[in-house]
């Protein structure tokens, strides 16, 4: 069985990208150890207002620490800082994550994952440019799933902490999954047209409220997962930098594709590191459907 650290070398991934992806894959054991212990709320609050769950926090503290401490990375933007933290200047790569996605489903015990995009240089990048993103998910096992810019494979974790190859060359499949956020009553007439014509065509409505382990659903069986933007909120929920890049790139090296809804989020260069955006993610065909929706 092919190993991570094997995959890695295979594809002949530069070494301090393949040490940065290694040393966040073994945080993914200690995080979910983690869960147990951390099941209050912090009491504080992020840069855009919500209150961090004790486990978003850890999780930061943790990956950031070891990021910082093994010299190869140049600067880290997470979801849970308001600035972007500067490490090691002489660094190559740059690291953009959300520590912990979908906090609010720990204490019911439902899927969280943790979401990592890779760029060589600084992190405000347009997503197009990422060299690596991945994402670990906490479920019935942990897996990883991830691209180094050619294709995506999932990795699962053993009991001894080796990541192992589950699946290569993954492709998602058109199909008729959808999972949208948002109240019904705040959606735009674009969006409601778009959800109702994909449930006339028996379109199966998934949606947990955990971004990563929704759109891993989509990867597998086909469909799209859709943070539209609302009545109150223009730019829909998701960080175009933490989360929506690095799933989008993974969902396009899976075949698939990402959008605002009328264009690919890949290309848009962020101006603040908090930025949100709209996003339609998923198989090829239902992007195309919301692009042509009017
Ligand atoms: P988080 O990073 O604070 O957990 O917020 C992002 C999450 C996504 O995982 C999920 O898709 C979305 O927010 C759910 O929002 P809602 O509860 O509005 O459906
Ligand atoms: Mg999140």
């Amino acid at each position: 069985m092919t190993t991570l650290q094997e995959y890695l070398k295979a594809s002949d991934v530069p070494g301090d990208l393949g040490k940065i992806i290694t040393l966040i894959s073994e945080q993914a054991a200690p995080i979910r150890s983690a869960f147990i212990s951390n099941q209050s709320y912090a009491g504080s609050t992020n840069s855009s207002g919500e209150e961090q769950a004790e486990m978003d926090t850890w999780a930061d503290t943790r990956i950031t620490g070891v990021l910082r401490e093994s010299g190869f990375v140049r600067a880290v933007a997470s979801e849970e800082q308001d600035e972007i933290t500067l490490m090691n200047p002489s660094a190559k790569y740059s690291v953009v994550m959300d520590p912990l996605d979908g906090s609010s489903l720990i204490k019911v015990n439902l899927c969280v994952g943790t979401i990592v995009g890779i760029y060589e240089g600084d992190v405000m990048q347009a997503g197009k440019n990422l060299k690596a993103a991945f994402y670990l998910l906490y479920g019935p096992m942990t897996t990883l799933t991830i691209t180094l810019g050619s294709g995506v494979c999932v990795f699962a974790q053993n009991a001894d902490n080796t990541y192992v190859l589950l699946k290569e060359n993954v492709k998602i499949p058109e199909g008729n999954l959808y999972g949208s956020g948002g109240l019904r009553t705040e959606w735009l007439p674009k969006h409601t047209k778009y959800i109702t014509g994909i449930e006339a065509e028996g379109g199966k409505n998934r949606y947990t409220g955990s971004f990563v382990a929704d759109f891993h659903q989509i990867l597998e069986y086909g469909g799209v997962y859709a943070y539209p933007p609302t009545k109150k909120s223009m730019e829909g929920k998701l960080r175009l930098v933490f989360e929506v890049n690095p799933i989008g790139f993974l969902a396009v090296q899976a075949g698939g594709a990402v959008s605002t809804g009328d264009f690919c989020t890949l290309d848009i260069m962020p101006q603040k590191v908090h930025q949100r955006t709209p996003i339609y993610v998923g198989s090829k065909g239902m992007i195309a459907k919301i692009e042509n929706t009017r």
